[in-house]
């Protein structure tokens, strides 16, 4: 077939290089930029034959998130907005390496399992971050579309989020929102607006937020939405990437992981301030307070205000629908505690990567999700927006019910509920403490969080840790797991588990305990623990303190 052979043409100048292999990890395929091109260029060609199979538009999404600027990396995103299933990370994988000559078989080998129809309309939507390597490697996405015949359209700098709202717009013909920048400003500061309108006591200290954009697109994209807002949100924009470089000393992972304020930001006591991530799909709050003592609040305390917040509307409304927070292992013991016990919300938990918890959130009317990290959404049943939208237009229930019913409406509109997105979640917590009349520290104290660390250790290879029940217990190596227990028990309120990164060649540890020395020094503990039972490479891991 012609387009074969154009393939061959085309893959030529994105060759591959030899011996390299890359898996389809966490969040899609993600190492240093240099060597990408050819991943992008065969991520073109499988978009564009996944949108065959699903007659419906794709998404590419070129962006390391908050890895450092010299990475890069690339996401698909499938027709409702979410990742790409499953399956078809496998096919991404076989595809991504095959060596230069087999390309073409195990392209046709993908066209021959999934039954594709080559005749196909093709439609693939790109963007990509700020990244500087993200102009050649979009442009070999693009490429990659194009050797297969496809259509494609390039959305230019983008944040993560953003493009996934636009496929989904794309594919439900405009019911999401339109499919442009500018629709998703309009939808979702729209939605802002009509939360916000009846807390007109509202100072302007209470519409102030200082944000961190990580020197990345949602500073960028922040800058463009501003006017939209109409000054119910006034941002005082820090780390926009007029200078500092990306996701260094800032951004909502370094704020998370070190637990500290990011650089190139002044800090005001009590002011309330959050951090985006590199591709704007996480976002952290905090707010340091008279003694200078730094607090966060993370992804965690985000589903529980969220949660809270819907659960009381849903009872103002009468509505008998099924909440849920889902959760991964790293969330904080407390937050956990917290809202199965206080709150008597069900509580579920997944492994790590949001595709996980987005299949699980699916599952209830109304499924709060987040990773402690700042990485979550809300999801919303088809049955649950239906019954929201007719109390809404009901003429015939009490105001309470009423108001209760607009307020949810509202909320449904400010969320994307495609994937987490950090100006939209951002928009929520700022209307949810708008309604609540709360500040950020009255929200810090729903509960206090147990101290923890995350660590990391080298080992030659990672696979050698296999986990179970959602990573919390190691299987694999012998005796690891049994280690953890012993070491967990000399600690008071402690857990620790540990698992392979899905981003980086680096297995993960996790410890939380009574006090931050306890925390650490089981982090440290069994950090030495995988160091010697799982192959560490390198210096022995050292202690904290
Ligand atoms: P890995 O590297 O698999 O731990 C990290 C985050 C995930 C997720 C992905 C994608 C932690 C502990 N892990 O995955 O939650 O956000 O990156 O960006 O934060
Ligand atoms: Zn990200």
């Amino acid at each position: 077939m012609a387009e074969f052979q154009e393939i061959s043409k085309l893959s030529a100048l994105h060759p591959k290089p030899a011996g390299l292999v890359l898996q389809y990890g966490t969040s899609g395929f993600r190492t240093n930029a240099k060597q990408l091109d050819h991943i992008m260029f065969r991520m073109g060609l499988l978009a564009t034959v996944r949108s065959k199979k699903t007659k419906a538009t794709i998404g590419v999404m070129v962006t390391a998130s908050h890895n450092p600027e010299e990475d890069n990396g690339v996401k698909l995103v499938d027709p409702m907005g979410e990742m790409v299933t499953q399956d078809w990370e496998e096919h991404a994988t076989q595809l991504a390496n095959a060596d230069q000559e087999d390309l073409l078989t195990a392209l046709k080998n993908i066209i021959e399992k999934e039954a594709i129809n080559m005749s196909q309309e093709a439609n693939v939507f790109v963007g990509k971050d700020t990244r500087s390597s993200s102009a050649s490697l979009s442009q070999a996405v693009l490429d990659g579309v194009s050797a297969l015949g496809g259509h494609s359209k390039d959305y230019g700098l983008v944040t993560t989020p953003q493009l996934h709202y636009m496929v989904c717009c794309q594919n439900t013909q405009g019911k999401y929102g339109e499919a442009t920048v500018e629709g998703y400003y309009t939808k979702f500061c729209q939605a802002f607006i009509q939360l916000t309108k009846n807390t007109s006591n509202r100072t302007d200290d209470q519409k102030h937020l200082c944000l961190d954009g990580a020197n990345g697109i949602g500073a960028l994209k922040v800058r463009e939405m501003e006017s939209h807002l109409k000054k119910e949100l006034q941002i005082s924009l820090n780390n926009d990437g007029s200078k500092g470089r990306l996701n260094h000393q800032c951004g909502a992972d370094y704020v998370k992981v070190q637990q500290k304020p990011p650089t190139g930001i002044k800090i005001n006591p009590g002011e309330r301030c959050c951090s985006f991530d590199g591709d704007a799909d996480r976002i952290v709050y905090y707010y340091t307070d008279s003694e200078g003592t730094f607090h966060l609040l993370d992804g965690d305390k985000m589903a529980t205000l969220i949660s809270t917040f819907l659960k009381e509307l849903l009872t103002q409304a009468g509505l008998d629908l099924k909440i849920a927070v889902v959760q991964t292992a790293y969330a904080n013991g407390s937050s956990t505690h917290y809202l199965e016990n206080t709150m008597k919300v069900l509580v579920r938990c997944t492994k790590t990567g949001v595709k996980h918890l987005h299949h699980v959130a699916q599952e209830f009317d109304v499924g709060v999700y987040f990773e402690a990290n700042g990485h979550g959404t809300v999801l919303f049943s088809k049955a649950a927006e239906e019954k929201i939208q007719q109390l809404a237009e009901d003429t015939n229930v009490n105001d309470e019910r009423k108001k209760a019913a607009l307020l949810l409406r509202n909320t449904i509109n400010v969320i994307n509920q495609t994937v987490g997105d950090a100006i939209s979640d951002m928009l929520l917590i700022e209307a949810i403490l708008a309604i609540k009349g709360m500040t950020i520290q009255q929200w810090d104290t729903i509960y206090t969080d147990l101290p923890n660390r995350q660590l990391k250790v080298k080992v030659a290879d990672r696979r050698v840790i296999d986990t179970t029940d959602a990573e919390r217990r190691a299987v694999t190596p012998a005796g690891l797991q049994e280690a953890i227990d012993n070491l967990v028990k000399k600690y008071r309120q402690a857990r620790s588990f540990v698992r392979p990164s899905g981003t980086e060649d680096v297995v993960r540890v996790y410890a939380e305990a009574d006090t931050q020395e306890s925390a650490d020094a089981l982090a440290h503990e069994v950090s030495l623990a995988v160091y010697r039972l799982a192959g560490g490479v390198g210096d022995e891991p050292k202690p904290l303190h």
